[in-house]
């Protein structure tokens, strides 16, 4: 299960090093399985903390960095003479598991994270000149390159309140910023900027004839791009300040480059861009490790001076093969997980689908005009206009949500969940798979958009009155953990009955985020549908069929498929759990635990801002005002919480 570790149980309370050797070494097999680093983790004993680097000297390591997470601060200490034998470390690590001051060592094998949207097909790569604010219609959408007027981020009505980002810094953990481009140059954090794949303060792209490494580039310039330079086009917050965290360009990546990096310079850095992850084959299921759990758990939690970091995630660009409840990253509760649509409200074809998704901005796909794709600053100073995949959908979102840091700087990691949920748009997105429903509180969503696009002018809007929601509590609402046996052509259906928790300290009465642990074993995974009902009968789909996974040893072992439809309900009372195969041959398989875990408050969330809201408005005897004012989802959720709640 994940979850951040108890204090003193695990890492929680003892000091992490990170030993770095000189080379990379990959002694693995193909498939990625024990390939090994040369990056080094180490746990000290307490007395032993002030020795870090006489400890990394001795050992004959090169550099030594503490961790920010868990506890310390993050020196970087200089590099001592490489080595080069190719067992060195495995050697090294052997005797620094015999020292005595040292508490364990953990492995770090290598593994693969991709970078979404990555297209090595010919680029037409365009070279402008003017300003390419027209056509970016994803800021503004007017109907260019045949899209559909006012599909937008809605980012002019943002503008126009006068928030455009200012005082928040976003980092895009990618494979480097240029941050020379002219375009970026002057929005550009060099002190909230690290490079993790080269150790040093320079996260500048290693450039390559096929342009691999523009992909960090292009994501910067959709947040923060400047305005009114006569370079390229602008930023969705476009004085906002960009940082560049390099941490994708090394052969492999290994859990504490990912840790670092979420875990850099928190209280400065306010949201944090992630657009890779797993491997998009529609066969992997993987998520974030040990210590990069941690990190992210020490994020939310500390980060932002305990308002906590804002992590946004693109879902994954796999396309109708893949699931992106199987993405670890783009699944966690602690993680905004957004999609794209196109510039016609059509969800693009690469897009994944899945309960976890939080909410959509805008990317390419589908379309051939070469207009249609995502205009943001490139490489060699230059611009593009085929910036792409759910990759150009997350800086987006990034993006907007510097916009409400800046109108409410006190917005907390779940302050902007909630925002997002509550004024995020259904336009006219439509998904040719899936319907729009509404859940039991009347907020819509669709299963790959979430809860629609995102509305910069609404959520400035309603973040400027926020007030921050109830803490949160959460209840293990039941689990059942004895074998049950999936068929071809049955369905399996179990059933948890539960309180939420109710009369204990830990009640939760109002649903953010519900978690379906499960483990079971198929003959073929991939064939493998899950379906989960809430007591107010909205049904959230777990896992669909990925025809290409034919995994049928490992299956799925406590993975937390996450849903974030039955948002604002009441979770008291009997959840429904389907379980089948779809496929062309027989199946069998074994459901062997399911825990269900909720998260959410005890008391309604918005009732204060809802009843400022309906009492300054109905003294003005403006009731159908505020009917069309008041966005359609929010005002049903929120009547139905106020009645709920009375
Ligand atoms: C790009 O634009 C510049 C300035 O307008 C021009 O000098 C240059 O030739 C252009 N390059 C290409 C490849 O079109
Ligand atoms: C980038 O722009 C410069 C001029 O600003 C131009 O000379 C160069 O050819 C462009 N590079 C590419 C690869 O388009
Ligand atoms: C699944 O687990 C059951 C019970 O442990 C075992 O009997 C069965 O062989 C497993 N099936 C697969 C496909 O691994
Ligand atoms: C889950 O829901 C989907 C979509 O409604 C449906 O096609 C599928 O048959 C359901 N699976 C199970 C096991 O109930
Ligand atoms: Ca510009
Ligand atoms: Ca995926």
């Amino acid at each position: 299960m994940r979850g951040s570790p108890p204090c003193g149980t695990a890492v929680g309370c003892m000091l992490l090093l990170l030993l770095l050797d000189a080379l990379l070494l990959f002694a693995g097999q193909a498939a990625g399985e024990g390939i090994i680093t040369n990056h080094v983790v180490v746990r000290l004993h307490e007395s032993a903390h002030d020795d870090a680097h006489q400890l990394a000297v001795e050992h004959g390591f090169q550099s030594v960095r503490k961790l920010p997470f868990g506890e310390g601060p993050l020196p970087l200490l200089p590099p001592m003479s490489p080595r080069r034998e190719a067992n060195a470390v495995p050697r090294k690590r052997q005797r620094l598991q015999k020292d005595s001051r040292v508490m364990s060592v953990l492995e770090q094998p290598g593994f693969s994270r991709q970078k979404r949207g990555y297209r090595d097909l010919n680029e037409m790569e365009v070279n402008i000149s003017d300003p390419l604010f027209n056509k970016q219609w994803y800021l503004v959408n007017t109907g260019q390159a045949d899209g559909t007027p006012g599909l937008d981020l809605n980012v002019a009505e943002a503008w126009g309140l006068g928030y455009t980002g200012r005082g928040v810094t976003i980092a895009i953990m990618d494979d480097g910023i240029d941050y020379l481009h002219p375009d970026l140059a002057s929005n550009y954090n060099a002190d909230a900027s690290y490079d993790f794949s080269s150790n040093d303060p320079y996260p500048f792209p290693r450039y390559t004839d096929d342009w691999f490494n523009s992909h960090g580039t292009r994501c910067a310039g959709e947040v923060s791009a400047a305005a009114n330079n006569n370079i390229c086009g602008v930023g969705v917050a476009y004085n906002s300040k960009v940082a560049g965290i390099r941490m994708l360009d090394q052969p492999f990546m290994t859990d504490i480059i990912e840790a670092s990096s979420i875990s850099h310079m928190p209280q400065v850095i306010d949201i944090y861009s992630a657009s890779w992850g797993p491997t998009d084959d529609g066969r992997t299921v993987d998520g974030p490790r040990e210590l990069t759990l941690q990190a992210m758990a020490d994020g939310v939690n500390k980060g932002r001076g305990g308002k906590g970091s804002i992590y946004v995630w693109a879902s994954g660009d796999g396309g109708s093969y893949d699931d992106c409840n199987c993405d670890g990253y783009a699944s966690s509760m602690w993680t905004i997980s957004i999609n794209s649509a196109i510039n016609d409200g059509r969800t693009a074809l690469y897009d994944e689908s899945c309960s976890s998704t939080l909410a959509s901005t805008f990317s390419n796909g589908r379309k051939r005009n070469p207009e249609a794709g995502v205009a943001t600053t490139d490489l060699y100073g230059n611009c593009t206009l085929r910036h792409s995949g759910t990759s150009a959908a997350a800086p987006e979102a990034a993006g907007v949500f510097a916009l409400a840091l800046e109108a409410n700087p006190d917005l907390t990691w779940r302050d902007m969940q909630h925002l997002s949920v509550l004024t995020s748009k259904r336009n006219q997105l439509h998904d040719e798979v899936h319907q729009w429903r509404r859940n039991g509180v009347g907020l819509e969503f669709n299963h790959l958009f979430g809860y629609g696009v995102l509305d910069a002018g609404g959520m400035v809007k309603m973040s400027h009155e926020w007030k921050t929601v109830p803490e949160r509590f959460h209840c293990v609402a039941g689990s059942i953990q004895d074998n049950h046996k999936i068929q071809s052509g049955g369905r399996l259906v179990l059933t948890i009955d539960t309180d939420a928790c109710q009369g204990k300290d830990n009640f939760v009465r109002y649903l953010e985020h519900v978690q379906a642990v499960v483990t079971v074993n198929a003959s073929r995974r991939g064939d493998l549908n899950i379906n989960m009902t809430s007591p107010m009968g909205t049904k959230s789909i777990l896992l669909s069929r990925r025809p290409r996974d034919d995994d049928a040893k490992v299956g799925f072992d406590k993975w937390p498929f996450m849903t974030t439809h039955t948002w604002g309900e009441d979770p008291r009372g009997t959840w429904v759990m389907e379980v089948g195969f779809q496929g062309p041959e027989a199946q069998r398989g074994v459901l062997k635990e399911w825990t269900l875990m909720l998260h959410g408050t005890q008391s309604a969330p918005y009732i204060d801002q809802v009843v400022r809201d309906y009492q300054s408005k109905l003294a003005m005897s403006k009731k159908e005002e505020l009917e069309e004012e008041l966005d359609e989802a929010v005002e049903r959720s929120l009547k139905s919480l106020l009645s709920k709640n009375n």
